[in-house]
């Protein structure tokens, strides 16, 4: 069996997404997700220009032996391009693996090790009230998990907080839109949102919050003490990960549950986190972290401190690499939740899937393979709009991290 042909879909049904397609002479094709929020072109020609000419010919059933072609082949090996351009390729070769056994894909995994997977939705709001209106609206849809972003008074532009509720999208903008961060007005009003939340809604929803890398270690010390009485699920990338010693001054003072790691690529980024059991849950995903064949090693080493996976899942991840992420879910062993950002119908429609939400979880279907296609007259219908991520400055110019 041969891959005989491989082609990247662009596509931007109300926000760009990029996807290969992998065929083979057996008439069995599979897709994989390649979307890299602001930098989908680079992703794009990495797969057109150098990795495609070389999986013609190749044997798609060779999926863990063609990973390590693409990663150690490459000599320059990590990095959010490459790797995202790994992953759409290990979750092509694994759609078709599963479409050839007729099964669907979690059953090559090692089958359910659950019926349903537990989500976590957005709900955010331009001030406090708002917000606490926007958690009570997703209680009623059934959700049991919700992550709350809020508008902080002085800060005009803050993180997660959408043009409407059920869509929050960050990328806004050619060029990167430029936002203020003012630390102390942020600690000083995010306990008293989680507060609110709680006397409102009581302590049976779980709630998490996305600092988005915003603080200080000391910092995020001080928030995540703060936020003890109101029992998070977990505080999300409290402080950048590029020095991963930092989480031993947070983990010392809270015990506020941690979750880190959308931004993270390999397992080598994950490695101290997980082994010196300074984290809770590893946010690494099917797309941003080399496919299912990589995503399988990570969440296999945190298994071993009893660190659970709680995979990246916001929009700019397209409903192919939810559908592959899971599958994943379905079978890991140390599974924690899966974030879902709903996608827009638009976005839907050019990617038919089978999964359902259904009383605050989402369920795979049984469809060989991931259970996702690309219906690729719609996508041609969607330009690519350029579109590029926030950043963030300190009140004084100083640029920060977004
Ligand atoms: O492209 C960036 C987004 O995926 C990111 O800002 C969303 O932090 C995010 C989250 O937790 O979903
Ligand atoms: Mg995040």
């Amino acid at each position: 069996m041969k891959i005989t042909s491989a082609r990247v879909i662009v596509t931007s049904p109300g926000r760009n997404f990029v996807t290969l397609k992998v065929e083979t002479d057996e008439g069995v094709s599979g897709i994989g997700d390649a979307t890299l929020n602001g930098r989908e072109l680079a992703v794009a020609s990495y797969l057109t220009d150098h990795v495609i000419p070389s999986l013609i010919g190749r044997d798609p059933r060779m999926s863990e032996d063609i990973w390590h072609y693409l990663y150690r082949g490459a000599y320059w090996r990590r990095g959010p391009v490459t790797m995202s351009a790994i992953a759409a390729v290990d979750t092509a070769l694994w759609d078709i693996k599963a479409k050839l056994a007729d099964l669907p894909l979690y059953q090559l995994l090692g089958g359910k090790s659950r019926d349903r997977v537990l989500i976590y939705g957005h709900a955010n709001g331009a001030d406090l009230e708002a917000t606490v209106d926007a958690v009570g609206k997703y209680i009623d849809m059934g959700y049991k998990a919700i992550r709350a972003q809020s508008g902080v008074p002085g800060i005009e532009k803050a993180y997660g907080i959408g043009r409407g509720d059920m869509y929050y999208e960050p990328a806004d903008a050619r060029l990167p839109t430029e936002t203020v961060w003012d630390t102390p007005a942020y600690l000083n009003f995010v306990p008293k949102l989680f507060e609110k939340l709680r006397d409102t809604y009581g302590f049976e929803p779980q709630l998490l919050h996305d600092v988005h890398h915003r603080l200080t270690p000391n910092e995020a010390a001080q928030l995540g003490k703060s936020l003890e009485p109101y029992r998070l699920f977990w505080m999300e990338d409290c402080t950048p990960a590029e020095n991963q010693e930092a989480f031993r001054h947070v983990r010392r003072h809270t015990t506020t549950p941690l979750a880190v790691g959308e931004v993270f690529n390999t397992i080598w980024d994950c490695k101290q986190l997980i082994e010196e059991q300074l984290i809770d849950y590893i946010r690494a995903t099917v797309v941003h972290a080399g496919g299912i064949t990589h995503l399988r090693r990570i969440a296999d080493l945190a298994a071993l401190y009893q660190v659970r996976t709680g995979s990246h899942g916001a929009t700019d991840l397209s409903p192919v690499c939810m559908g592959a992420a899971l599958h994943f879910d379905t079978w890991v062993p140390n599974f924690g939740i899966q974030e879902y950002m709903r996608h827009t119908d638009e976005t839907d429609a050019v990617f038919p899937h089978d999964y359902r939400f259904e009383d605050g979880h989402l369920i795979v279907g049984e469809t060989p393979g991931h259970g996702v296609t690309i219906d690729e007259a719609l996508a041609a219908k969607y330009p690519y709009d350029p579109a590029s991520l926030p950043i963030a400055r300190l009140r004084d110019g100083t640029l920060w991290h977004w």
